[in-house]
């Protein structure tokens, strides 16, 4: 649980073998460009970057069966992210990981998992994304792993292989809550009702806005006593206001709902670790997609538009002095 006290740690993984767009490897240099370590030291906070992680050495006879490009490249750098992870949690640091494509999150939650089992408590996770990324190498058309990220830390087996050692603590599909969804392929569509994920589609959003299937996993993680992973997808985002990314879809989240995700987030005083995934500078305009990651993390991490009674007394996000 993030305290007063607690360092952000900041990891770069310049990983982008999950995607067939190149680009994804300048993502953490971006970030650090558009000012998100100062912007959290002018909030208050105690920050630790920790660089970035290169990957361990990949097997080349690694071979996932089905579609899965470049396996063996993310079964290294999984590996290598789980290391570092584990690393920064042995550090007491709030970890924010700053991607690289999507695939990082095999690593990174793979490593919260077991660390929140340790604690004998239950990870959640809130995916921020247009895409549920719950193919598998039997069922993707595309072959990129960056659509795989969470049947890989949800232990299917499809996907058992990239871990070595093996997966000790999958993450309970029905832990994991998805907002923003526009974009699901057709087996991917059966894959995450038969393991009863929670889908908020765009079509939800539309209807209810983004505060009641927020509060729903708010209530859930806080009856259950669990830790709370946020991995933000730029393509979460509309493209008119985040354009630097490969895998656009039309009808994102606004500027306003995202930002309001990160304000109830932080109110809710339960988040415990962040992805920052997906963002591609090459294909940016003038540093806009990063500069708006910058200030939602920042909306993370308790920057307020203007003071107001807050719901609940348990910020225990908030800056110290
Ligand atoms: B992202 C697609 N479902 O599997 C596939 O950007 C897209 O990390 C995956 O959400 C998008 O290739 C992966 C068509
Ligand atoms: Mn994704
Ligand atoms: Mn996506
Ligand atoms: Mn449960």
């Amino acid at each position: 649980m993030a305290n007063q006290q607690q360092t952000i740690g900041l990891l770069g993984i310049p990983l982008q073998d999950g995607t067939h767009e190149k680009g994804c490897l300048m993502g953490p240099d971006a970030l650090r460009t558009a000012g998100l370590i100062q912007t959290l030291q002018s909030m208050g906070f105690q920050s630790r970057d920790y660089g970035n992680v290169r990957p361990q050495n990949a097997d080349d006879a690694f071979r996932l069966s089905g579609n899965a490009l470049n396996a063996s490249e993310i079964a290294g750098w999984t590996r290598a992210i789980q290391a570092k992870a584990a690393q920064m949690l042995q550090d007491n640091c709030f970890p924010l990981f700053m991607g690289g494509d999507h695939a990082l999150s095999i690593g990174t939650v793979a490593a919260l998992a077991e660390h929140a089992n340790g604690q004998d408590r239950p990870l959640y996770v809130l995916w921020l994304d247009a895409h549920p990324d719950f193919n598998s190498p039997g069922t993707s058309e595309s072959g990129n792993m960056h659509g795989m990220s969470v049947a890989a830390f949800c232990g299917l087996p499809e996907l058992s292989d990239l871990f070595e050692p093996k997966l000790n603590c999958p993450v309970d599909p029905t832990h994991v809550h998805m907002i923003g969804i526009r974009s699901v392929d057709a087996e991917e569509r059966v894959q995450l009702k038969k393991h009863q994920v929670h889908v908020n589609d765009m079509r939800l959003i539309d209807e209810i806005g983004v505060m009641k299937p927020l509060q729903r996993l708010i209530d859930d993680v806080k009856a259950n006593n669990g830790l709370l992973h946020v991995s933000l997808d730029v393509d979460f985002l509309d493209p008119s206001i985040a354009p630097a990314v490969g895998t656009t879809v039309p009808g994102g989240a606004t500027f306003r709902e995202a930002h309001l995700i990160m304000e109830l987030l932080h109110e809710s005083g339960l988040v415990t670790s962040l992805d920052i995934v997906e963002l591609n500078p090459f294909l940016d305009e003038r540093g806009k997609t990063a500069e708006l990651l910058t200030d939602l993390a920042a909306s993370l991490f308790g920057r307020k538009i203007f003071d107001r009674p807050t719901r609940h007394h348990r910020n225990t996000m908030d800056r110290h002095h």
